[in-house]
């Protein structure tokens, strides 16, 4: 079998001092951290979209990467030839699970029949490769996005026969993620929004798009698809908006639809910037609803107001997501999927490796850090203890839902007016700057 990256050797741990840029400082796969090894805390993931089929162009300028597998068709022969040198990218860089669209990974044929025969083809070869390899995939997904027929949504298009359509795409990447063996399957709704509202039906594109989630659902139960459902909220980019915005108002939905019980979510820090909050936000939205299924993990740049999609090295930042996967208890279905992209001007097959590895050794630095942070207690114990009277007396009967407006009246004329505490917030950011390092 040829061999893609030729000068790239397999990516192994050296530790901190080594000079060997295709070397890991901090990802050492099998190191046990809090009774688990790093690789199954970080279920790291890469996506076909982005490693395979971003030419890294821009709106302004044609694509830099340089991909010498690929002959630029949307052929048949062509989608093959790629499966080999992913699988050869994952090997080498030792990520084990892998995300894809249907169409990443297969072209769309003269027919509908067409394009599913030719996604199941591919599937074909990406079983083989993943059972060859040992990999993983650990979510699938349909584009309804690229095609000019969704340039009005697909779920909540106004034209019903997209919407078949699209529910015709979503049947086939199901199956396919089901056969393959994937551990989740998304929905991402780039153009489930609308441009204006002066076209626009709000309700009845909702009430379209739960019914297309709940079509899934069955869908999935008939043919004994047990993994997991996610939506991976964006407020626009590229509808104006998109009904999936935060995860707040995506938990609103599944919960208005009644599908809360078939539906995590799958967050992805740089959505989260684009929706005017912190990752850690989002998370804690999501988690405290008991919905944190998986993270595509990426960031923005803080000057420039678009969805960049840039690989993750933020330290704070991966300490943050991970201090709050650990105090979930670690991911079941999920993991850390790198939905980024290399800068335009990176267009030289080793900076796919840079990519991957910084991503990687940052996330693995923030597991480290956020383990001695979980394991130490002292956030806990300070937010503990600035929410301390409600662990008793008049607090405790406020939590048990034993007062009233008339009793707490009562009772707050027999107290002096109350003196509130300070919050801390520098003593508590000085205290988290003491663990990274
Ligand atoms: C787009 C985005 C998508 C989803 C999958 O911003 O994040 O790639 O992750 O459709
Ligand atoms: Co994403």
């Amino acid at each position: 079998m040829s061999e893609y990256f030729k000068n790239i050797p397999k990516v192994k741990f050296e530790g901190r001092g080594t000079t060997n840029p295709f070397a890991f400082r901090h990802y050492n796969p099998e190191e046990v951290i809090m009774g688990k090894t790093m690789r199954d805390h970080l279920r790291f993931g890469a996506p076909y979209w982005h490693v395979m089929r971003n030419d890294l162009s821009d709106p302004f300028g044609a694509g830099t990467a340089l991909m010498p597998w690929d002959d630029g068709s949307e052929s048949l022969d062509n989608a093959l030839n790629r499966v080999d040198v992913f699988f050869e990218f994952l090997n080498k860089i030792d990520i084990d699970y892998y995300c894809w669209h249907d169409r990443d990974i297969a072209p769309e044929g003269k027919t509908l029949s067409e394009t599913h025969d030719n996604l199941a083809k591919v599937c074909d070869k990406l079983l083989a490769s993943q059972q060859e390899h040992d990999k993983k995939l650990l979510w699938g997904t349909s584009c309804l996005f690229i095609n000019p027929r969704y340039s009005q949504g697909a779920a909540t298009s106004p034209n019903a026969d997209v919407f078949a359509y699209a529910a015709s795409n979503v049947k086939h990447a199901l199956e396919q993620t089901h056969r393959l063996g994937g551990e989740g399957y998304t929905f991402w709704g780039g153009r489930e929004g609308y441009s204006t509202l002066l076209n626009t039906d709000m309700k009845r594109e909702l009430d379209h798009l739960a019914a297309f989630f709940h079509m899934a659902v069955d869908h999935a139960k008939k043919i004994g698809y047990k993994g997991q459902f996610y939506i991976e909220p964006k407020p626009m980019e590229p509808s104006t908006h998109q009904y999936d915005s935060d995860s707040a108002a995506c938990l609103n939905f599944l919960r208005e639809y009644n599908l809360l019980d078939h539906f995590k979510l799958n967050l992805e820090t740089n959505h989260a910037t684009l929706a005017g909050h912190t990752m850690q936000h989002e998370l804690d939205v999501a988690i405290g609803a008991d919905a944190l299924g998986s993270i595509d993990a990426n960031q923005g740049d803080e000057l420039v107001g678009w969805d960049t999609d840039q690989f993750p090295t933020d330290i704070y930042m991966a300490t943050h997501v991970m201090v709050r996967v650990l105090k979930m208890g670690g991911f079941t279905t999920g993991g850390l999927n790198f939905d980024a992209k290399r800068r335009r001007e990176s267009h030289e097959l080793e900076d796919l490796f840079h990519a991957h590895v910084g991503g990687m050794d940052t996330y693995a630095r923030g597991l480290k850090i956020a383990a001695k942070i979980v394991e130490d207690g002292r956030f806990d114990e300070l937010v503990g203890e600035r929410y301390s009277t409600f662990d008793s007396g008049i607090g405790a009967d406020v939590e048990n839902g034993k007062t009233t407006l008339d009793s707490l009246d009562a009772y707050a004329h027999t107290i002096d007016a109350p003196i509130i505490a300070s919050g801390r917030q520098e003593m508590l950011e000085n205290l988290f700057n003491d663990y990274i390092q």
